[in-house]
C-alpha cells in the first residue's frame, strides 16, 4: 500500500496526483517488481515527510555547485561543513545535503564526468528536490545543452514557479573584468544570458522558460580554499557578482511550498516511468531474443524429430519384411513333407533386426549429440539430457551384438505373443477343415480317448499304439491281436477307435490333440510363443497344401500377414512391450521431448512479452496525461 502524504485525500489536485502516481506505481511493478517499486515509495516517502524544503544543485562538473553552496551557507550565516568542497578537481562522488535554516541545500555529483553511476545519482537527486538549480558556466555546450533537456523532459517539464532555475556562473572569466569596466561586464553578461537562453530555447524549453541567472559564486576563486567563508569573504565582488539577486529569487520562490511538492511527485514518478519504459525495452528485447532461439530449436528438434521417425519406419518396414520372409520359408518348408524348420532362423533374423537397428538409433542419437549448435546456443541440457540416453542407446545397441550366438532376448521370444483376435476364428476353420469335424466334437473325441488310453498302464502305451498305427495301414494281423489282448486295459481302447473312426490311430489322434491344444489357446488369444507362431504358419500351409484350393491358399496367406502384423507389432509397438528397440527409441523420443518442454517456457515468456508491452504502453499513455 502506498504511503500517504500528510495532505487530506480529499484535495482535489492531491487526489489527482496520488491516484496518477498509484497507477504508474501498479505498471512498474509489473516490469521492475515489488523491490524496485517499494524503493521508489520508500524514496518519495522520506522525502515528502521531510519538511525541510530541499534545493538542489545539478550539473556538469566544475560548474561551480559546490563553490554556489559554500556562498548561499555564508549569506545565510551558516557554518560552510568540511564536505562542501570547491576544487579544480572532480572530487565529489557523493550527494551531500546541508541544512541551513528551514532549508536543506543538497550538492550533487558533477555529470559526465565518465560515471554513469554519478550522473544515475545526480538525475535520482534531482527529481526528488523542491527546488532545482541548474548550475551551468557561459561556456555551455551544445552537450550540455541535450543533458539539461533530457532531464527536464525525463521529469515531465513539470517546474512551477519558484522550482528551477539556471544558474551560469563564472561571469568573472567570461572576458571582461568588471573591476575595470563594469557596464561592458553588464553588457557581457546579458549577452551571455542571451546565450543560454536562446541555447535552451532552442532545444525545446520554450514555455515557462526559468529565470536565467548570471552570477560569480566565487569571483577569481578568492574563496575557494577558505575551510569555512562567511558574507564578508565575498564582498569585494558582491557589487556585481548578482548573488545576492539570486537568494532573493530563490527564497522567494519557494514561500508556497505544496504546489512545489506536487510537482516533486509528478517529476518523482514521471522519471520513475521514464526508467521502468526504458527497462522493459531492454527486457523486451532480451525476452523477443529468448522466444526466438527457442523457436529456432523448436524448428530444429522439430528436423530431428522427423529423422527419428524416418529411421523409426525404415527399421519396421525392414522388420517386416524380414519376419514376412522367414515366416514365408517356414510355410514352404512345411509343404516339403521332409523338411523340418523351426523357429531359430526367426529368432537369428529377429536378432540381427535389433542389433542393425539400434545401431542405426545409436547413430542419429550421437548426431544429434554433435549438433553443436544446441550447446553452443548455452542450451546445453540437450546433449545433457541426451547423453544418458545416448549411453543406453549404445549399450542397448551393443548388447545384442554381443549376444548374437546366446539365446535371443526379442520380446517375441522371451516374452509371450497375444495372437489377435483375428487368428482364434481362422485356426477354428482351418482346423474343421484339415479334420472333417469341429473343434468341439474333437475335444469330446480326445476326452474320450484319453479316457480309454488310461486304462492302459503306461509303460505299455508305446507298444499298444505302434500296434494300433500299423493296423491302421495294413490291418491287424492275428498275432498282433494276441498280443493285445494279452495288454491289461486294451480292450476300452480298441472299442473307441472302432466306435469313433475320425479318430483314425493313435498317432492321428496325437496330432489332433495337439491341434486341438493350440487352437484353442490362439481362440482364446492366450500367449504363444515364437516356437507357436512357427506352428502355427506350419498348420495354415500343411492345410493349404492338402485342400490345394484357392481358398485355402487365401486363408494361409492372411494367416501368414497375420502373424507377421503380431510379430512386428511385438518387437515394435504393443502396448507394454519391453523390446530393446521400443525402450532405446523411447528414451530418444523422449530426450527431444525433453528438450521441446521449453513449451511452458516459451508460454511464459511470451506471456511476459505481454506484460511489459502493456505497462510500458499504459505508462506511456499516463506520462501523456500527467495530473494537473
Ligand atoms: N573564477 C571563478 N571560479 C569559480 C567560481 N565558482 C567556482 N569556481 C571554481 O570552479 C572550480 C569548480 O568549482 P566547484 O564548486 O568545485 O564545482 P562543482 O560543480 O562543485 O564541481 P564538481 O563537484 O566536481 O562537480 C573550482 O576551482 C572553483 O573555485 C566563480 O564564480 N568564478
Ligand atoms: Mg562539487
Amino acid at each position: 500500500m502506498r504511503h500517504r502524504t500528510g495532505h487530506s485525500r480529499k484535495a482535489a489536485p492531491m487526489t489527482t496526483w496520488h491516484d496518477w502516481a498509484e497507477k504508474i506505481d501498479e505498471q512498474i511493478w509489473h516490469i521492475e517488481g515489488e523491490p524496485h517499486v517499494q524503493q521508489l515509495r520508500d524514496l518519495w516517502h522520506a522525502f515528502n515527510t521531510d519538511p525541510r524544503t530541499k534545493i538542489t544543485m545539478w550539473g556538469v562538473f566544475n560548474s561551480g555547485k559546490s563553490s554556489l553552496i559554500r556562498r548561499l551557507l555564508a549569506e545565510d550565516g551558516t557554518p560552510v561543513p568540511e564536505s562542501v568542497r570547491a576544487g579544480a578537481d572532480r572530487t565529489q562522488y557523493e550527494t551531500h545535503v546541508v541544512a541551513s535554516g528551514d532549508v536543506d541545500y543538497i550538492d550533487t555529483p558533477g555529470l559526465d564526468s565518465g560515471a554513469p553511476e554519478h550522473d544515475r545519482r545526480a538525475d535520482a537527486a534531482a527529481a526528488l528536490t523542491d527546488v532545482l538549480v541548474v548550475v551551468t558556466t557561459p561556456l555551455l555546450r551544445q552537450a550540455e545543452v541535450r543533458r539539461i533537456t533530457r532531464m527536464l523532459t525525463r521529469s515531465g517539464h513539470r517546474y512551477p514557479d519558484g522550482s528551477l532555475h539556471i544558474v551560469v556562473n563564472q561571469l568573472d572569466e567570461a572576458g571582461v573584468d568588471p573591476r575595470s569596466d563594469l557596464a561592458a561586464y553588464q553588457e557581457l553578461k546579458e549577452t551571455k544570458r542571451q546565450t543560454v537562453v536562446n541555447a535552451l530555447r532552442a532545444a525545446g524549453i520554450s514555455e515557462a522558460l526559468p529565470p536565467v541567472h548570471t552570477v560569480c559564486a566565487d569571483a577569481w576563486r578568492i574563496n575557494s580554499r577558505r575551510a569555512s567563508p562567511v558574507a564578508a569573504n565575498y564582498d569585494a565582488s558582491r557589487s556585481f557578482d548578482s548573488i545576492t539577486e539570486f537568494v532573493a529569487a530563490l527564497h522567494a520562490g519557494i514561500h508556497h511550498r505544496t504546489p512545489l511538492r506536487h510537482a516533486s511527485a509528478v517529476r518523482h514518478w514521471t522519471r520513475a516511468a521514464q526508467d521502468a519504459i526504458d527497462s522493459a525495452e531492454s527486457q523486451l528485447a532480451a525476452q523477443r531474443e529468448l522466444l526466438e532461439s527457442a523457436d529456432d530449436a523448436r524448428r530444429r528438434i522439430g528436423v530431428w524429430r522427423e529423422k527419428l521417425t524416418a529411421v523409426a519406419a525404415a527399421c519396421e518396414a525392414r522388420l517386416r519384411t524380414i519376419v514376412h520372409r522367414e515366416l514365408r520359408a517356414v510355410m514352404l518348408a512345411a509343404e516339403r513333407p521332409s523338411s523340418d524348420s523351426d523357429g531359430a532362423r526367426l529368432q537369428t533374423a529377429l536378432t540381427t533386426w535389433h542389433t542393425q537397428s539400434l545401431h542405426e538409433l545409436a547413430q542419429l542419437a550421437s548426431q544429434f549429440d554433435a549438433d553443436t549448435d544446441f550447446g553452443s546456443a548455452g542450451r546445453g541440457s540437450v546433449s545433457d539430457s541426451l547423453a544418458g540416453t545416448l549411453d543406453s542407446v549404445r549399450s542397448l545397441g551393443a548388447a545384442p551384438r554381443a549376444d548374437l550366438s546366446s539365446p535371443m532376448s526379442s520380446p517375441t521370444i522371451t516374452r509371450l505373443v497375444t495372437l489377435s483376435d483375428a487368428a482364434g476364428p481362422a485356426l477354428r476353420k482351418s482346423f474343421e477343415s484339415s479334420f472333417g469335424f469341429t473343434v468341439d466334437r474333437a475335444a469330446s473325441l480326445i476326452a474320450g480317448y484319453d479316457e480309454a488310453v488310461g486304462h492302459i498302464a503306461t509303460d505299455q502305451r508305446s507298444g499298444v499304439f505302434a500296434i494300433l498305427n500299423r493296423a491302421s495301414t495294413s490291418g491287424m494281423p492275428q498275432f498282433d491281436r494276441e498280443r493285445l489282448m494279452s495288454i491289461p486295459g486294451t480292450g476300452p481302447l480298441m472299442a473307441y477307435l472302432e466306435r469313433n473312426p475320425e479318430l483314425g490311430d493313435p498317432d492321428n489322434a496325437a496330432k489332433i490333440a495337439r491341434r486341438l491344444k493350440l487352437t484353442n489357446r490362439a481362440a482364446a488369444a492366450a500367449p504363444i510363443v515364437v516356437g507357436g507362431i512357427v506352428e502355427v504358419a506350419r498348420i495354415m500351409s500343411e492345410n493349404a497344401h492338402a485342400q490345394r484350393t484357392v481358398q485355402a491358399n487365401a486363408e494361409r496367406d492372411r494367416m501368414l500377414a497375420q502373424l507377421v502384423d503380431d510379430v512386428v507389432a511385438a518387437e515394435t509397438g504393443a502396448a507394454g512391450s519391453t523390446s530393446p528397440w521400443i525402450t532405446a527409441l523411447n528414451q530418444v523420443r523422449a530426450a527431444l521431448d525433453t528438450h521441446t518442454a521449453s513449451d511452458d517456457d516459451r508460454k511464459k515468456t511470451a506471456a511476459r512479452i505481454q506484460v511489459l508491452l502493456a505497462a510500458a504502453e499504459a505508462l506511456s499513455r499516463l506520462l501523456a496525461q500527467p495530473p494537473r
